[in-house]
């Protein structure tokens, strides 16, 4: 009993040391991070969740079944590239991500997938401004610009697949476009704003350095869709694709208002990987942005 006293009086000596240390305020480089690490423009979405396999199903190749399964996404790595001192910062954010990809083949109408590991990295750049004085929150800084989330292989395995451009159409209109991941968008104005029930079409370029079938790759759209978050993108002139074969993959849907998917990404998978359940070949890449929804 005496040596539990002496236990805890030793902590409360050592929690009043704590107390008495000077407050120092937080550095440009701490509140910078501190307001980044709770953002949700920071974060990258995984990409996980169902979807539509795609397409008439046996005959193109596509699976039966695929999803991403999220096992570890790691924290935040937060980068500043110059000095904050000049009252603007430019930021990179690279995230991990840990997870399996779900691939069932057998066109049996049972879900039997086997698994292949995903390890990849996202990386996104923002843009941060000190627009009030140190007593405001973060000691005045603010989110002000980020460039799409960019999703590439961090297992050892070469990336053969891109995306190359995003184009988003409401209602027929052009009103977001990317040609670059490292394109930096307003937050305040720039991200594109969906609005329930209009009309939507997503258009992406991609590219495959190293095409050993036919078809080379597999085009999915995520997004504030109906039913599923990830749906088949295709090239064929059907379900929105204006013209086929131009090589620009294309989805159209009606802005679902009840979705928890406010994000818009294009996503290519090799048909290496989706060929069969066996082999270690996750190949993907994709570009996401933050939707609004309006
Ligand atoms: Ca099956
Ligand atoms: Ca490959
Ligand atoms: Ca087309
Ligand atoms: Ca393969």
């Amino acid at each position: 009993m005496k040596k539990l006293i002496g236990t805890v009086a030793a902590i409360l000596v050592l929690a009043a040391g704590c107390v008495q240390e000077p407050s120092t305020e937080l550095s440009d480089s701490e509140n910078i991070q501190n307001l980044l690490s709770g953002s949700g423009y920071a974060e990258m979405t995984p990409l996980e969740g169902q979807g539509e396999s795609g397409g008439e199903g046996k005959s193109n190749g596509l699976p039966e079944h695929w999803w991403r399964e999220v096992n570890s996404e790691g924290s935040m790595e937060i980068i500043l590239e110059n000095d904050p001192a000049m009252g603007v910062c430019t930021v990179t954010v690279v995230r991990n991500l840990g997870a399996d990809f779900n691939i069932d083949i057998t066109h049996d109408g049972v879900i039997n997938p086997a698994i292949k590991p995903i390890s990849d990295i996202r990386t996104r750049r923002l843009i941060v401004e000190k627009m009030e004085d140190d007593t405001a929150p973060h000691g005045g800084w603010v989110l002000t610009h980020i460039t799409p989330a960019e999703f590439s292989l961090n297992s050892g395995i070469t990336q053969e697949v891109f995306i190359q451009s995003m184009k988003v159409y409401e209602e027929d209109e052009l009103t977001w476009e990317c040609n670059s991941q490292n394109t930096f968008y307003s937050i305040e104005d720039g991200l594109p704003l969906l609005e329930p029930g209009t009309m939507v079409r997503l258009e992406v370029e991609v590219l495959h350095t190293n095409p050993q079938y036919e078809p080379a790759y597999y085009v999915y759209a995520h997004g504030p869709c109906p039913i599923w978050p990830r749906h088949w993108m295709n090239d064929d002139g059907l379900w929105g694709d204006r013209f086929a074969g131009d090589g620009i993959y294309s989805y159209e849907w009606y802005v679902e208002g009840s979705s928890d998917h406010w994000f818009i990404a294009a996503d290519i998978i090799d048909a290496d990987t989706m060929l069969d359940e066996e082999e270690d070949d996750y190949d993907s890449g994709a570009w996401g942005i933050l939707a609004l929804r309006s």
